[in-house]
């Protein structure tokens, strides 16, 4: 812990929450730990478990060997699918050459896939609101019949989308977006389909509109923003822009050794937050790297608070 010297400029830093680990990833990095213990070392995971490179490291650390692709999996050892999901062929490569696999994809990822493959057979055509790339959005294709779902990034895509059969669509999300984009965007898709089959409501994960809604809370009281999270990590890049897009500057950095301290500079206030993949120990070593430097009042600023919990796979508790 950093002496208190009151020399240093103070700074009350504004810690939102919820912040870090949602329910989905807690669980993710548990079937991988048990794995462990059961099977022993090494355990291979199929792309990071979640995009955090301190989990990554520290499960490797314990005998976690990361891939991305199954065939760099030997026959013999167990794999993990990763949090983000996997399209279909992917456990049916696993089987096929009787590999033992454990899906740590999220609970309410695997509620896209079934609601994907549940509008397929009803004959519709799904539109997919998320980022072009990503392993929760490629692991959602996988799910329904090339062809039949097409992907909207942005407000302007919907304006250009060329479907097959516009009476008969619906849309989907991935869970991990802008809520405030994804508004934008529903809106803009139902103007130019007012047939569209809307579900109750985007798919955007508890988790993931909490941590942005926290930010907001206190972004107007904030001078700049760090938020701790992996440049590969969706929602942690989204708790940035959510900032940003309040004219509040904010970092996203992997670790206390990221922080710019000249852009930092002096304020008095500053925020604080975490992505849904970033643990709490990070956002610990963030205050004491700023203790360093501030003296520093911290507050925690309590937004929606999180009871959720998600089952382990059977064959990892029986
Ligand atoms: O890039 P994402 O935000 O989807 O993933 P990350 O950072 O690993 O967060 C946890 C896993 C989220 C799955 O929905
Ligand atoms: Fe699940 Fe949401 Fe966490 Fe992703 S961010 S693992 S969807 S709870």
């Amino acid at each position: 812990m950093a002496e208190f010297d009151p020399s240093l400029p103070s700074l009350r830093l504004l810690v939102a929450a919820p912040r870090g680990f949602c329910a989905g990833v807690d669980r993710a990095i548990q079937i991988v730990e048990l794995a462990l213990e059961r099977y022993g070392a090494p355990v291979y995971v199929r792309h990071e478990i979640v995009h955090n490179r301190f989990v990554v490291d520290r499960l490797r650390d314990q005998g976690a060997v990361f891939v991305e692709e199954l065939t760099d999996v030997p026959d013999d050892r167990p794999v993990v699918f990763s949090a983000h999901g996997v399209p279909k062929s992917v456990p049916a490569e696993a089987r096929d050459r009787g590999l033992s696999y454990l899906d740590a994809t999220c609970p309410l990822v695997s509620k896209v896939h079934r609601q994907a493959q549940r509008l397929i057979e009803e004959g519709r055509h799904i539109l997919f609101i998320g980022h072009a790339g990503h392993p929760e959005v490629i692991g959602t294709f996988g799910q329904v019949p090339p062809g039949s779902m097409t992907l909207v990034e942005t407000v302007e895509d919907v304006a250009e989308l060329q479907v097959p059969e516009a009476a008969n669509l619906s849309f989907l999300t991935q869970t991990t977006l802008s809520v405030d984009d994804t508004s934008a965007i529903v809106a803009a898709i139902k103007t130019r389909f007012p047939e569209i089959r809307a579900p109750r409501s985007e798919d955007i994960c508890y988790a993931t509109s909490n941590r942005q809604a926290a930010v907001k809370a206190i972004a107007s009281e904030c001078e700049k923003m760090l938020v701790i999270g992996s440049p590969k990590s969706s929602n942690s890049l989204r708790l940035a822009e959510v900032a940003e897009r309040m004219d509040v500057p904010a970092r996203l950095i992997e670790r206390a050794k990221d922080i710019d301290w000249d852009w930092l500079g002096t304020p008095q206030t500053l925020g604080l937050t975490a992505g849904a993949s970033a643990p709490e120990i990070l956002v610990r070593e963030v205050v004491e790297a700023l203790r360093e430097r501030f003296v520093v009042i911290e507050e925690q600023v309590d937004h929606t608070p999180e009871r959720m919990v998600f089952k382990l796979p059977r064959e990892l508790v029986a």
